[in-house]
């Protein structure tokens, strides 16, 4: 059960104490991000079991990898966190909550929860939600920025009304362009602009875009932006606001700092650089990559020697949904396909399975996967400055005895 008040106190505790040694958290061990300055402590929050702490004010939390070899869907309790601004809401009154929409529409609205939950029909979709800096830590060189490992993603079935019906109830004027979207959190200085994102009229109402209320058949949790968020199916996490309150359709494109400045990629099919060099033009991050991992073995695992070795994972795409996956046991010589798992959905990760048999020795194991257009990963990293979309070919080393 969601326990409002006591998270009220908790979430408060953090606003103050903003430490691991706060009441509101409490402070469990360390994890190790496998490259340099990548100790970690792993503390609970409210509503969550201990996760990586990337920063604390604001929460940034990243997913321990293991988690991703439990389950097709990530436990609430173990989906990541991340905020841009340290003003975070520590009340919210699920049942006062409005989310207004207005701007180049007909009839402005402000919906209540129960308006959503009454008024409109529901729908659900498994998708992966992903942030665009997921995995900055292994850049080389290294880039600015949160220093990410591979657990800033995850998997939900997310339940809510389209975002289309809602739009289509208040009519959108012929003039509109995008629609803006910000939620409860704030800057804590006047200065820094508000954390607000937009998407193009024709994507807005696409019908697949959707205001969420639930997650794995949960009211959303706190952190993950309750009571209602955006969820914009293979699109990378930034656009999915949080404690969504404003809604606003608008004739022009908008050009706030989180869209015009923040959040670019370089505008070429690579969506990279040369290390250390700026791109020539930027554009706005989009659909996530392809991208494959093994979640059976860590790096570094030792496994046994002349016998069936289960290898699993997961693969996932940006919506065009994944067709194959390989796996390599030579550092990248030799592949064999592997075993796809149920389809949860062309948004949703999907599990891969394959068997093994290695001589004793060192092993560089590898995952590609491939989508239903053909796109794959790249065996080299893809440079670019802020970090953003790697999709690299994962290799695990194991030894095996
Ligand atoms: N209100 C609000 N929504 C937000 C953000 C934020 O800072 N504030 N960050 C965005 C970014 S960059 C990401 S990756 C996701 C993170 O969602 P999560 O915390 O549920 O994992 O929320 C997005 N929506
Ligand atoms: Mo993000």
């Amino acid at each position: 059960m969601f326990d409002r008040r006591r998270m009220l106190q908790s979430l408060s505790g953090l606003a103050i104490g903003a430490t691991a040694s706060s009441r509101a958290v409490k402070a469990a061990e360390q994890a190790v991000l496998p490259f340099a300055n990548g100790d970690r402590p792993l503390v609970q929050y409210p509503g969550k079991r201990p996760l990586i702490v990337l920063t604390s004010r604001p929460p940034q939390l990243e997913t321990p990898f293991s988690v991703f070899n439990d389950g097709l869907l990530t436990p609430n309790d173990a989906f990541f966190v991340r905020y841009h601004l340290a003003d975070i809401p520590l009340e919210i009154d699920p049942d006062a909550h409005r989310i207004k929409i207005e701007g180049k529409v007909d009839t402005p609205l402000s919906l209540s929860i129960a308006d959503l939950k009454t008024g409109f029909e529901p729908v659900e979709l498994v998708a992966a939600h992903q942030c665009s800096g997921n995995s900055r830590g292994f850049f080389e060189p290294r880039v600015a920025g949160g220093q990410l490992g591979n657990g800033a993603m995850g998997n939900a079935r997310w339940k809510g009304v389209p975002l289309k019906a809602v739009l289509d109830k208040a009519g959108v004027q012929k003039s509109a362009v995008q629609v803006s979207f910000s939620g409860l959190d704030g800057p804590v200085l006047s200065t820094t602009p508000k954390f607000v994102k937009a998407l193009d009229i024709d994507h807005a109402r696409d019908g697949e875009v959707m205001i969420a209320y639930a997650m794995n058949g949960e009211d959303l949790p706190w952190l993950n932006g309750f009571p209602v968020r955006l969820v914009v199916p293979g699109y990378y996490g930034t656009y999915w606001m949080k404690h969504l309150n404003e809604i606003t359709v608008l004739d022009k494109v908008f050009d706030g700092f989180w869209m015009k400045t923040a959040y670019r990629v370089p505008a070429n099919p690579c969506a990279c650089t040369e290390p250390g060099k700026p791109p020539a033009a930027t554009t706005q991050i989009g659909r996530f990559n392809v991208r494959s991992f093994i979640t059976s073995h860590l790096d570094g695992a030792t496994v046994k020697a002349d016998s069936d070795l289960a290898l699993r994972g997961i693969a996932f795409d940006g919506g065009e949904g994944i067709s194959d996956v390989l796996v390599s046991w030579d550092g990248g010589r030799s592949w064999q396909g592997a075993t796809l798992g149920e389809n949860l959905g062309k948004y949703s990760f999907r599990e891969w399975k394959t068997t093994l048999r290695l001589p004793k020795g060192q092993h560089e194991l590898k995952v590609r996967a491939i989508n239903s257009i053909g796109q794959s990963q790249p065996d080299k990293p893809l440079w670019n400055p802020p970090g953003y979309m790697r999709n690299v070919v994962e290799t695990t080393r194991v030894t095996s005895a």
